[in-house]
């Protein structure tokens, strides 16, 4: 599947290295302490015991310079993309334990917290990974935590299928008398796999990182500060990004945080801090309260995960966990903090690489709608209005669910909104939503990938359903909306998502009787290119080329 959402997290601020060089040279540099681990046992250590190899060390990337390598590295290189999304080949030059940096800004390094913390466990969840990645996972948490707070790391394997995965991983785990493997049989997804780690879990603090994270100099006490002084709220250490092109780690700059959002798509975005949160803070190290999280790397008190019932084990796969986690950590009393001294990278790749089984869409447009109907209440129709009413999905029983909503008397879905995520644009009294047909070609208006759709250009493709960026609104005040984007040109033949500027005249337009699309900026009309790839405006002709269907629907 490909990547959805502005998921990544933009704000970096170490420009990725540049450096071009053969194996031949890496290998050289470091004095090849470090075999490529694919081939050899990883060393055995113990924590705080980094490599002292100079390749990654800091953090640093390896950029592989692919016209150098011989035909056998290459087939390595094109196999590890595939298998991964990543650049595996890179990732095993890196050694499993090398030291990414202290990348804390200097008033957290001053930070003292409390002499008692609670201790915690970690759950780490995989389904398919690399062994240099997954390793790199295991020996930065033990390299980085205090071990007096750090009691067991499970790994829990959602039924790989990759072979060094099987006997080999056993073997490797036995030596460690504080990582534990649990394996789940069948493939279950990431929900039920983390839900069986958590079980074993029997700490005050649980954390849950996905099996390509690099956890870096104190990422762990600030996470157990917050919980020991509210254990309702749950803690998200930064997402600092690690390319997964060079294995680069690029944190993130505090100085421009961002909180959790998510649309009407039911996908996770970053936004900007509303100012009054900036405000209420004191310092630039300071938590901020978000309204979502992206979905792996968080803390949380065992007891509080327990009373808001874990996850809903009926999520299937991939997605949603995280938005439920946080609605319903916010509407039934605690909060989600973004903890800036608390650095963890994460490898964020565009695509996945695993299986999602036939309808990998369904699955997910599945998960999305348990959560809108357990915790959305009545505006669970701005996401079906999303997905175009296709909504006659078994998404099974949800009796339970919404059984444990009301005996913890949570807030509505409305006080959420309005107290927590004032800022999220609600398309009430729409004018048109659904799909923009043109009723030449039955092609329809689709923005670019979802959220990465700023400033990028439309095009015009094929009609679906499960197309949500296909799904646009005309709202009150005349633009051609997606959530935060709106439809402008820049040029008549240019035309591109942007921001939704109120006083822009070019994203203004209006639907008329006639189903014509009609810019407010000159009048004209909006049509199609002579090629039927992309949409123009010219002057009204009349034609069926700018007559367009849209469903004239109003939400309230
Ligand atoms: C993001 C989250 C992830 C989760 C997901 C939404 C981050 C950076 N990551 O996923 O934690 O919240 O959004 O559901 O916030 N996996 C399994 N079984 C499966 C599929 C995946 O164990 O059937 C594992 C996978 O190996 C990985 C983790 O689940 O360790 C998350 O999957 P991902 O890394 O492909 O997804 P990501 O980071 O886009
Ligand atoms: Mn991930």
């Amino acid at each position: 599947m490909e990547r959805s959402a502005n998921y990544f997290n933009v704000k970096t601020v170490r420009n990725m290295s540049n450096k071009s060089e053969s194996l031949d040279d890496i290998k050289e540099k470091a004095e090849f302490k470090h075999q490529l681990v694919d081939q050899v046992n990883i060393p055995y250590r113990w924590a705080t015991n980094y490599s002292n190899s100079t390749v990654g060390y800091k953090g640093e990337g390896v950029s592989v310079d692919v016209s150098r390598l011989s035909p056998e590295q290459k087939q390595r290189y094109d196999d590890g993309w595939k298998k991964n999304a990543f650049n595996q080949y890179a990732s095993d030059i890196i050694p499993v334990n090398r030291y990414v940096g202290d990348h804390r800004h200097d008033l957290c390094r001053k930070m003292v917290y409390k002499e008692n913390l609670p201790e915690a466990s970690v759950v780490i969840i995989f389904h398919n990974e690399a062994w240099s990645v997954l390793w790199r996972t295991v020996y930065s948490i033990l390299n980085t935590s205090p071990s007096h707070l750090l009691k067991d790391i499970f790994l829990v394997d959602d039924a790989s299928t990759q072979g060094h995965l099987h006997q080999r991983l056993t073997k490797e785990v036995d030596k460690f008398s504080n990582v534990h493997l649990l394996r789940t049989g069948v493939r279950s997804g990431l929900i039920k796999a983390r839900l069986l780690g958590f079980s074993h879990v029997n700490t005050t603090v649980a954390i849950f990182l996905d099996s390509h994270c690099e956890c870096s100099d104190g990422w762990l006490e600030p996470l157990l500060d917050k919980i020991a002084n509210c254990n309702r709220t749950v803690a998200v250490p930064l997402a600092d990004e690690i390319s997964a092109e060079t294995f680069q780690f690029n944190p993130v700059n505090i100085e421009y945080m961002h909180m959790g959002g998510f649309d009407f798509d039911l996908n996770f975005n970053w936004r900007p801090v509303p100012q009054e949160e900036l405000k209420r803070r004191t310092s630039i190290i300071d938590s901020v309260k978000s309204p979502t999280f992206l979905g792996c790397c968080f803390a949380i008190s065992v007891d509080f995960f327990k009373h808001l019932g874990t996850y809903d084990p009926g999520y299937q796969i991939w997605g949603s966990e995280n938005l439920e986690l946080s609605f319903k950590t916010w509407m039934c009393g605690g909060s989600l903090e973004i903890i800036p001294c608390s650095h963890i990278g994460h490898m964020f790749r565009n695509t996945m690489p695993y299986s999602w089984g036939d309808n990998g869409m369904q699955i997910l447009i599945k998960n999305s709608l348990r959560l809108a109907e357990v915790w959305m209440d009545d505006f669970k129709r701005f996401y079906h209005d999303r997905i175009f009413y296709n909504i006659k999905f078994d998404i099974g029983d949800i009796t339970d669910r919404k059984k444990l909503r009301r005996s913890l008397k949570c807030h509505s879905f409305d006080w959420y909104l309005k107290n927590v995520y004032p800022g999220l644009f609600l398309p009430y009294n729409s004018q048109a939503t659904g799909h923009i047909r043109n009723a030449a070609t039955e092609l329809c208006i689709e923005s670019p990938v979802m959220g990465f759709m700023m400033y990028r250009e439309v095009s015009l493709k094929p009609c679906s359903d499960y197309a949500f960026n296909q799904h646009w609104t005309l709202t009150e005040d005349n633009t051609i909306r997606r959530d935060e984007g709106c439809l402008g040109y820049q040029g008549p033949h240019s035309f591109v998502v942007m921001p939704c500027n109120p006083l822009a005249s070019q994203i203004k337009w209006t639907y008329s009787q006639a189903n014509l699309i009609i810019s407010h900026q000159d009048n004209r009309c909006l049509g199609i290119s002579t090629d039927r790839t992309t949409v123009n405006v010219k002057p009204c002709n009349g034609g069926s080329q700018q007559v367009w269907a849209w469903p004239r629907r109003t939400l309230k």
